[in-house]
Protein backbone atom coordinates (compact mmCIF):
# COMPACT_ATOMS: atom_id res chain seq x y z
CA UNK A 1 0.00 0.00 0.00
CA UNK A 2 1.85 2.96 -0.78
CA UNK A 3 1.23 7.03 0.43
CA UNK A 4 0.29 7.81 -3.44
CA UNK A 5 -2.80 5.70 -2.75
CA UNK A 6 -3.10 6.56 0.43
CA UNK A 7 -3.40 10.11 -0.62
CA UNK A 8 -6.14 9.48 -3.06
CA UNK A 9 -8.35 7.71 -0.68
CA UNK A 10 -7.56 10.87 1.77
CA UNK A 11 -9.49 12.68 -1.45
CA UNK A 12 -11.86 10.38 -1.76
CA UNK A 13 -12.89 10.86 1.93
CA UNK A 14 -13.11 14.27 1.66
CA UNK A 15 -15.57 14.54 -1.35
CA UNK A 16 -17.60 12.14 0.46
CA UNK A 17 -18.31 14.72 2.80
CA UNK A 18 -21.33 16.14 1.43
CA UNK A 19 -21.58 18.79 4.09
CA UNK A 20 -18.32 19.53 4.59
CA UNK A 21 -18.54 19.00 8.33
CA UNK A 22 -15.31 16.70 8.36
CA UNK A 23 -16.67 13.58 9.09
CA UNK A 24 -18.72 10.83 7.03
CA UNK A 25 -22.33 10.44 8.38
CA UNK A 26 -25.57 9.48 7.80
CA UNK A 27 -26.04 13.67 6.93
CA UNK A 28 -24.00 13.06 4.01
CA UNK A 29 -26.60 10.73 2.70
CA UNK A 30 -29.69 12.41 3.29
CA UNK A 31 -27.99 15.75 1.87
CA UNK A 32 -26.83 13.95 -1.37
CA UNK A 33 -29.29 12.14 -2.01
CA UNK A 34 -31.87 14.93 -1.64
CA UNK A 35 -30.03 17.55 -3.85
CA UNK A 36 -29.02 14.48 -6.61
CA UNK A 37 -33.40 14.00 -6.54
CA UNK A 38 -34.16 18.00 -6.91
CA UNK A 39 -31.43 18.90 -9.23
CA UNK A 40 -32.72 15.75 -11.71
CA UNK A 41 -36.43 16.85 -11.04
CA UNK A 42 -37.21 13.19 -10.08
CA UNK A 43 -40.63 12.72 -7.96
CA UNK A 44 -42.62 10.06 -6.49
CA UNK A 45 -41.33 6.46 -7.37
CA UNK A 46 -38.75 7.40 -9.58
CA UNK A 47 -37.45 10.03 -6.60
CA UNK A 48 -37.89 7.54 -3.83
CA UNK A 49 -36.06 4.42 -5.93
CA UNK A 50 -33.07 6.55 -6.45
CA UNK A 51 -33.12 7.37 -2.67
CA UNK A 52 -32.97 3.68 -1.80
CA UNK A 53 -30.21 2.97 -3.96
CA UNK A 54 -28.34 5.67 -2.84
CA UNK A 55 -28.60 4.57 0.85
CA UNK A 56 -28.00 0.81 -0.12
CA UNK A 57 -24.53 2.69 -1.50
CA UNK A 58 -23.21 4.36 1.18
CA UNK A 59 -24.23 1.63 3.34
CA UNK A 60 -22.67 -1.24 1.25
CA UNK A 61 -19.28 0.60 0.87
CA UNK A 62 -18.56 3.65 2.63
CA UNK A 63 -20.05 2.92 5.72
CA UNK A 64 -18.49 0.40 8.38
CA UNK A 65 -22.02 -0.84 9.22
CA UNK A 66 -25.19 0.66 8.33
CA UNK A 67 -25.29 4.50 8.67
CA UNK A 68 -22.76 4.35 10.86
CA UNK A 69 -20.63 7.45 11.36
CA UNK A 70 -17.03 7.39 9.99
CA UNK A 71 -13.75 9.49 10.43
CA UNK A 72 -11.59 9.58 8.08
CA UNK A 73 -8.67 7.91 10.48
CA UNK A 74 -11.20 4.98 10.48
CA UNK A 75 -12.36 5.14 6.49
CA UNK A 76 -8.19 4.66 6.25
CA UNK A 77 -7.83 1.78 8.06
CA UNK A 78 -11.01 0.28 7.02
CA UNK A 79 -9.67 0.34 3.16
CA UNK A 80 -5.95 -0.80 4.30
CA UNK A 81 -7.60 -3.54 5.85
CA UNK A 82 -9.71 -4.60 3.07
CA UNK A 83 -6.86 -4.37 0.49
CA UNK A 84 -3.83 -6.29 3.07
CA UNK A 85 -6.42 -8.96 3.32
CA UNK A 86 -7.02 -9.86 -0.52
CA UNK A 87 -6.27 -6.92 -3.01
CA UNK A 88 -8.00 -9.01 -5.55
CA UNK A 89 -11.12 -9.12 -3.78
CA UNK A 90 -10.82 -5.31 -2.66
CA UNK A 91 -10.41 -4.57 -6.32
CA UNK A 92 -13.70 -6.64 -7.16
CA UNK A 93 -15.40 -4.55 -4.23
CA UNK A 94 -14.64 -1.14 -5.74
CA UNK A 95 -15.21 -1.83 -9.24
CA UNK A 96 -19.08 -3.50 -7.94
CA UNK A 97 -18.60 0.59 -6.12
CA UNK A 98 -18.14 2.69 -8.78
CA UNK A 99 -20.12 0.35 -11.13
CA UNK A 100 -23.11 0.63 -8.62
CA UNK A 101 -23.09 4.51 -7.99
CA UNK A 102 -22.52 5.26 -11.59
CA UNK A 103 -25.50 3.03 -12.21
CA UNK A 104 -27.65 5.71 -10.50
CA UNK A 105 -25.81 8.83 -11.68
CA UNK A 106 -26.41 7.69 -15.07
CA UNK A 107 -29.91 8.87 -14.80
CA UNK A 108 -30.72 8.65 -18.51
CA UNK A 109 -29.38 4.85 -18.45
CA UNK A 110 -27.99 5.90 -22.22
CA UNK A 111 -24.67 4.33 -20.68
CA UNK A 112 -22.92 7.40 -20.75
CA UNK A 113 -22.51 10.26 -18.59
CA UNK A 114 -23.00 13.34 -20.39
CA UNK A 115 -21.45 16.90 -18.97
CA UNK A 116 -25.39 17.75 -16.92
CA UNK A 117 -25.13 14.29 -15.23
CA UNK A 118 -21.14 15.17 -14.26
CA UNK A 119 -22.36 18.71 -12.73
CA UNK A 120 -25.02 17.12 -11.01
CA UNK A 121 -23.36 14.02 -9.42
CA UNK A 122 -20.50 16.39 -8.49
CA UNK A 123 -23.41 19.13 -7.07
CA UNK A 124 -24.78 16.44 -5.00
CA UNK A 125 -22.15 15.03 -3.59
CA UNK A 126 -21.33 18.81 -2.63
CA UNK A 127 -18.89 20.02 -5.15
CA UNK A 128 -20.88 23.32 -6.15
CA UNK A 129 -17.87 25.53 -8.48
CA UNK A 130 -19.20 24.48 -11.77
CA UNK A 131 -15.75 25.60 -13.82
CA UNK A 132 -13.68 23.52 -11.83
CA UNK A 133 -16.06 20.47 -13.05
CA UNK A 134 -16.55 21.51 -16.03
CA UNK A 135 -12.57 21.41 -16.32
CA UNK A 136 -12.82 18.00 -14.83
CA UNK A 137 -15.03 16.37 -17.20
CA UNK A 138 -12.56 17.85 -20.26
CA UNK A 139 -10.21 15.79 -18.65
CA UNK A 140 -12.15 12.90 -19.98
CA UNK A 141 -12.06 14.44 -24.07
CA UNK A 142 -15.97 14.24 -24.30
CA UNK A 143 -17.26 13.84 -27.78
CA UNK A 144 -20.70 16.06 -27.98
CA UNK A 145 -20.16 16.80 -24.12
CA UNK A 146 -20.63 12.63 -23.83
CA UNK A 147 -18.54 10.28 -22.05
CA UNK A 148 -18.83 6.64 -22.25
CA UNK A 149 -19.54 5.45 -18.80
CA UNK A 150 -16.86 2.66 -18.69
CA UNK A 151 -14.38 5.44 -18.94
CA UNK A 152 -15.48 7.66 -15.89
CA UNK A 153 -15.95 4.04 -13.71
CA UNK A 154 -12.52 2.95 -14.80
CA UNK A 155 -10.76 6.34 -13.83
CA UNK A 156 -12.85 5.81 -10.47
CA UNK A 157 -11.96 2.63 -10.31
CA UNK A 158 -7.90 3.45 -10.53
CA UNK A 159 -8.30 6.31 -8.55
CA UNK A 160 -8.81 4.20 -5.47
CA UNK A 161 -6.85 0.77 -6.49
CA UNK A 162 -3.82 2.15 -8.34
CA UNK A 163 -0.83 1.42 -6.10
CA UNK A 164 1.23 4.03 -8.54
CA UNK A 165 0.95 7.06 -10.42
CA UNK A 166 -0.17 6.27 -14.30
CA UNK A 167 -1.62 7.49 -17.16
CA UNK A 168 -5.29 7.18 -16.28
CA UNK A 169 -5.24 9.50 -12.72
CA UNK A 170 -8.42 11.75 -14.41
CA UNK A 171 -9.98 11.87 -11.27
CA UNK A 172 -6.98 12.49 -9.06
CA UNK A 173 -5.94 15.71 -11.45
CA UNK A 174 -9.37 16.86 -11.16
CA UNK A 175 -9.71 16.81 -7.70
CA UNK A 176 -6.68 18.53 -7.81
CA UNK A 177 -7.83 21.22 -10.26
CA1 LIG B 1 -20.26 15.22 6.68
CA1 LIG C 1 -26.47 9.19 -19.39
Amino acid sequence: MTDFLIAKWKIWYKSLDVNHDGKISFEDVEESRNKFTDLHNLVGEKSSGVKVDMEDWWNTYIFPTKGAEISEEEFLKMLGDQYKADKAAFNAKMSDCFNKIFDVIDTNKDRSIDLDEFIYAFKAFGHENEDIVKKAFSLFNPTKNTVPLRTVVDSWIAFVTADEAGKDDIIKKAFES
